[in-house]
């Protein structure tokens, strides 16, 4: 099975106190896949798709309980309450690990216990990390086989004593013998439990088996875990995508961007250029690993394998790269069926079919159906290769020139501004804000909510921890050697509650805007809240925009910002109190003076 004693011992442990019925090693093989993935058909467990449409792809519908992250079920578990910090629901380990031992006594009565070693990371890279996942949801085994890389040759690392993060996952639902298996098992809400224990580098969840919850190796390992073994090593583990642009010139940089939950990464990643002669090519689409080299820079690397992506919204003309990417080898999650055995959802295509089999497994009929078909935070499961636009670096961690943050504003923010310098960049990441999505389950859908760093959900220790942490990269190096730090917003919103700004491919202006500032180009005007463009110097050539529409995209309103202003105060007084970073201090000061100026 496994040379290491700790793994080995840790395996026999989970048995014992889980006790599931079968165990299989995860091989990480085709045919080991393929096999699971029938067995799961034929169980009624999942939906094989139309060969012809979509090779070797899977359906599966989840309990409508159980459709996205939990973030009031999950918690930072550490020994003082202060290390989780205000922004995580804290439990004590020595009140959580008893509570947890005892829902995961016998969970796996009845189940396969799937044991997968993976790497977040390429496998053996000097930034990758270790973990095994143990698991009795096979969905979660298929999903972590694309998300990661899995099998022997983790296991061979491992073997060898490489270190790695103990993640445990149960659906929470032991089978009694005769008893029914429900197509999605999971526990109700109250049981769910989404704990990290960082002091330990081991995760703990129990209850849901959809998405960030269950995969554990994703926002669990790679954000929540990784966020602490950063701070602890000197770098960053962000909810950044990472994009390749090669210029017209054949100039080639890398920028990344941290935008919360659905509001863009994705369709950033695999942003179709309306410019001409722009080149855009995907390194990953939600997180990076980021380290200051020896040379002084930052470096990004995409510790995932594959792609885990929102499918509403998605469409030829917005994202024909994506719809490349699940053309096969897919996993759906949520979305609805066509009668020829293909997946549809809400803008896929211009034209609604008549009928559907909706995500609950219903009929639906265009035109009398009420609900949507397909559910809001609908995903894709697909391997990173499957991406026409992926870049042939996207194993190497690549020099990064911009980091851009971003949400969902409808008002006040311009469509791009940046930064005066490095800390400003930081504070300007301290204050952003965005809608609340349907990427978490949360009655607030809709309502603003600060999101700093687009990290809430996942900063694994205390915000002005990480706020200091983020400090430090400078001392690391330099405000000319790092990435400038920008703001974007594609989402501000006109009177009749629209969007202004038409975005997708288009926003390859606004990179290349971007790009030019980190030359230095004379391109911009400054506010008191940064450099925005000089309008004259954007490049809008061919785009249908009115001059009063592109006024409201770029207005910085005094009005406006002092009220934001008053907002921003609240904020950090209500979440840091007395134990506001010096650096947002300095600069909220510095923010106030420039508008005295004006
Ligand atoms: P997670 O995977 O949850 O982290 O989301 P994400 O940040 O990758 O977001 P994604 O790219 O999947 O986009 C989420 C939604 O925002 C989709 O419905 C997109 O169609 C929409 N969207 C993305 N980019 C733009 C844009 O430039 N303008 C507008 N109006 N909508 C956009
Ligand atoms: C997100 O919510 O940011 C996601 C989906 O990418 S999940 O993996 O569920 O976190
Ligand atoms: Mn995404």
């Amino acid at each position: 099975m496994t040379k290491n004693t700790i793994l080995k011992e840790w395996i026999e442990e989970i048995i014992d106190l889980c006790s599931p019925d079968n165990i299989i090693f995860w091989e990480g093989t085709k045919s080991q896949y393929d096999l699971l993935a029938d067995d799961l058909v034929k169980k009624g467990k999942a939906i094989r798709l139309n060969p012809q449409k979509r090779p070797n792809s899977l359906l599966f519908r989840s309990d409508p309980s159980d459709v996205a992250r939990v973030e009031k079920r999950t918690f930072i578990s550490t020994t003082l309450e202060r290390d989780a910090g205000p922004t995580n629901n804290w439990i004590s380990p020595q009140v959580l690990k008893p509570l947890m031992i005892n829902l995961y006594r016998n969970c796996m009565t009845g189940r396969t216990m799937y044991v997968i070693p993976f790497s977040m990371g390429p496998i053996g890279h000097e930034f990758s990390k270790i973990g095994v996942e143990i698991t009795d949801s096979p969905y979660v085994a298929l999903n972590m086989h694309i998300m990661t890389r899995t099998g022997k040759s983790v296991l061979h690392l491992i073997d060898e004593g490489a270190e790695f993060v103990k993640c445990l996952h149960s659906v929470g639902y032991p089978l009694q013998p005769g008893q029914i298996d429900p197509e999605w098992p999971c526990a109700p809400m109250e049981q769910k439990y989404i704990s990290h224990f960082p002091e330990d580098n081991m995760i703990w969840s129990y209850g849901s088996g959809y998405g960030g919850n269950a995969l554990l190796g994703k926002k669990c390992f790679a954000l929540r875990i990784a966020s602490n073994q950063a701070r602890r090593e000197g770098w960053l583990a962000e909810h950044m995508l990472i994009l390749k642009l090669t210029d017209p010139n054949g100039k080639i940089n890398y920028v990344t961007g941290a935008f919360p939950s659905a509001c863009g990464k994705t369709n950033l990643a695999m942003i179709n250029p309306s410019l001409k002669g722009w080149k855009a090519e995907t390194c990953g689409d939600d997180i990076a690993w980021m380290h200051v080299k020896e040379d002084g820079r930052l470096y990004a690397i995409n510790p995932e394998n594959g792609f885990f992506g929102v499918t509403s919204g998605t469409s030829e003309k917005s994202n024909p790269n994506a719809l490349e990417t699940v053309r096969s080898d897919t996993i759906f999650t949520n979305t609805a069926l066509t009668d020829d055995m293909d997946i549809w959802w809400e803008d896929l295509t211009d034209e609604v079919p008549d009928h559907l089999i909706d995500w609950h497994g219903n009929h639906w009929y265009k035109g009398v159906s009420k609900d949507r078909p397909d559910h809001a935070n609908a995903r894709f499961t697909a391997p990173l290769t499957n991406c026409p636009s992926l870049a042939k670096e996207y194993e190497e961690a690549v020099p990064v020139s911009a980091i851009l943050f971003g949400g969902r504003r409808p008002t006040t923010i311009p469509l791009i501004h940046q930064s005066f310098d490095f800390n400003h960049g930081i504070f300007i990441g301290s204050i952003m804000g965005s809608e609340i999505t349907a990427a978490t389950i949360d009655e607030n859908i809709g309502k603003v909510r600060r999101d700093p760093f687009a990290m809430l959900p996942f900063i694994g220790y205390n915000i002005a921890d990480y706020v200091n942490h983020w400090a430090t990269i400078l001392n690391q190096s330099s405000n000319e050697l790092l990435p400038k730090i920008f703001f974007v917003n594609w989402f501000r919103k006109d009177a009749n509650n629209r969007y202004i700004w038409p975005g997708f491919g288009e926003n390859s202006r606004i990179l290349k805007w971007i790009l030019e500032r980190t030359e230095g180009a004379e391109n911009y005007i400054e506010t008191p809240i940064g450099f925005v463009p000089d309008i004259n110097k954007l490049d809008l050539s061919n785009l249908d925009i009115s001059a009063e529409s592109l006024n409201t995209l770029f207005a910085v309103e005094k009005d406006t910002w002092l009220k934001e202003i008053q907002s921003i105060e609240n904020y950090y007084e209500a979440t840091y109190g007395g134990n506001l970073p010096e650096v947002l201090q300095n600069q909220l000061h510095n923010l106030k003076l420039r508008f005295d100026e004006i």
